[in-house]
């Protein structure tokens, strides 16, 4: 594995396609890209808005993001201490990747956050538990996408900010039971499913996000044993849905792992292909391997080609036929929202400020994002929302690459509105009608991974976190940045 590079890049994501963008129709593009592994740390944007911090400043926001997630963790312990996830409203549980097997997930996607909020008590308490109790050699199929970005992240970035051996040697072990998903495959497409005892692998009809959201988890593992297997699957995953492109330079969501097939014909930014995108760029960000910038630049350049959209002014992104190029449809999924964030880290802060403008003006008319909504009317598609942290993702890496106040405050609407929609007895909750603020009972892991995270950073001018130099996973999990 080499060293992070430390030479500039130049953007090669122009400006096609946002004429006719509102505010932004004779935007320029930006004239470089950061630096692999850093960010425009200290200079805010020209054009930056000006804005008055809130009551109290920023570090008073940051303050209650903190007080929210010791009130949170709390409940957790006291209720659902090692199972998977809170049911917040009833104090209950619910299990995440095997009925009935808990498996600590919340402690994993905590552990990174809570140390970064200088929780260090609630930290050393999930340290403790993961220590005492995870274990691996379970007797059941595991979602291998899930399990490497939730589980081998969590515990990655936990050894990351900690530095203590015995969580890289869990997280080993869990990567060679991970492995054996890619390594079975003829292919390379992992199988979606692995026995994590007995290797037993399942479901050969998977998709793109489940194909290529491996490299950072992977390549850090790599990094950090000095066995460059794990980096060299996941690489191997991703090349070969690149190298199977159709003449647009286009990419279906759906491929079988055994035959390499494309299951279908439509390509999307959206689930289930966002994150193989991000992995291209945040593989580039973090290794400095140019096959994988190459990969990202020839694809991106096919998706803002053939599928930028602007529909009343806004900026989005059509669901497109991949073999011909033609619009399929124009829906767009609340998990794309962070897209925002990753044109801002590639360079391109006008493009990704046009794209979080188009989520703003959802969030405006709902209050809190529905998973998904029709673009030329904005009208939900599906009404409910599931905690996502994508929109706060997006302001997140929008101010870290602008300084613009206008991202701080777009976050401090979806942190203040989350109060208000999602809070509840035991902590907090996805919605099942964002219409009606009707609540669900239920809290995902990556809650506890992605915004509380993304707020402290955000808000917090956080003294653990290296605001020049940093990598955040497609779960918010740290894997460089962490200043002891
Ligand atoms: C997270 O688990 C990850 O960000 C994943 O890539 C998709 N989105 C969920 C949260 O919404």
């Amino acid at each position: 594995m080499r060293d992070l590079p430390r030479r500039s890049v130049l953007s090669l994501l122009g400006a096609a396609g946002l004429a006719g963008v509102s505010g932004i129709a004779t935007a320029q593009p930006s004239p470089s890209a950061p630096t692999p592994g850093s960010s425009n740390a200290d200079a805010p944007a020209r054009g930056a808005t000006a804005l008055a911090p809130p009551p109290g400043g920023w570090r008073a926001v940051a303050e209650d993001v903190r007080t929210e997630t010791r009130w949170a963790w709390k409940s957790y312990v006291d209720r659902a201490f090692g199972h998977d996830q809170i049911k917040p409203v009833s104090g209950t549980v619910e299990e995440f990747f095997v009925p009935g097997h808990p498996m600590g997930l919340t402690v994993v996607e905590a552990l990174d956050t809570l140390w970064l909020m200088e929780l260090d008590t609630e930290f050393a308490q999930g340290v403790a538990w993961v220590k005492a109790n995870l274990n691996f050699d379970v007797d059941a199929p595991f979602q291998v996408f899930e399990t490497n970005i939730r589980m081998l992240g969590g515990l990655l970035s936990a050894y990351h900010v900690s530095g203590d051996a015995s969580l890289l040697a869990l997280a080993r072990d869990l990567g060679d039971r991970l492995l054996v998903a890619f390594t079975k495959s003829p292919t390379g497409i992992p199988y979606r499913y692995v026995n994590l005892r007995t290797g037993a692998v399942s479901s050969p009809e998977t998709n793109l996000a489940e194909t290529g959201t491996y490299i950072t988890e992977f390549g850090s593992l790599s990094n950090w044993t000095g066995d460059r297997k794990y980096y060299n699957a996941a690489k191997k995953a991703l090349k070969y849905a690149y190298d199977h492109r159709t003449s647009y330079d286009l990419l279906p969501w759906d491929v079988h792992a055994e035959t390499g097939a494309w299951r279908n014909r439509y390509a999307t930014i959206g689930p289930p292909a966002d994150s193989y995108y991000e992995y291209l760029w945040d593989g580039w960000h973090l290794f400095g391997d140019r096959d994988l910038k190459a990969w990202w630049d020839t694809l991106i350049k096919a998706i803002l080609r053939h599928q930028t959209d602007v529909v009343n002014g806004r900026l989005w992104f059509s669901q497109v036929d991949a073999f011909t190029g033609a619009r399929d449809s124009r829906t767009q999924s609340e998990l794309a929202s962070f897209f925002g964030g990753l044109f801002a880290e590639s360079g391109d802060t006008t493009r990704g400020r046009a794209y979080h403008d188009s989520w703003t003006a959802v969030q405006d008319r709902y209050g809190v994002l529905p998973e998904g909504i029709n673009y030329t009317s904005l009208r939900p598609t599906s009404v409910g929302n599931q905690l996502r942290p994508e929109y706060a993702d997006g302001a997140l890496f929008l101010w870290l690459a602008t300084r613009d106040e206008l991202y701080r405050e777009r976050a401090h609407r979806h942190y203040q509105q989350m109060k208000q929609t999602s809070r509840t007895t035991y902590g907090y909750t996805i919605l099942t009608d964002v219409t009606t603020g009707a609540k669900g009972d239920f809290c995902p892991g990556y809650w506890w991974s992605e915004q509380l995270k993304y707020y402290w950073l955000i808000f917090g001018d956080a003294r653990r976190f290296d605001y020049t130099s940093h990598y955040l996973s497609t779960e918010g999990n740290i894997f460089l940045g962490a200043k002891k």
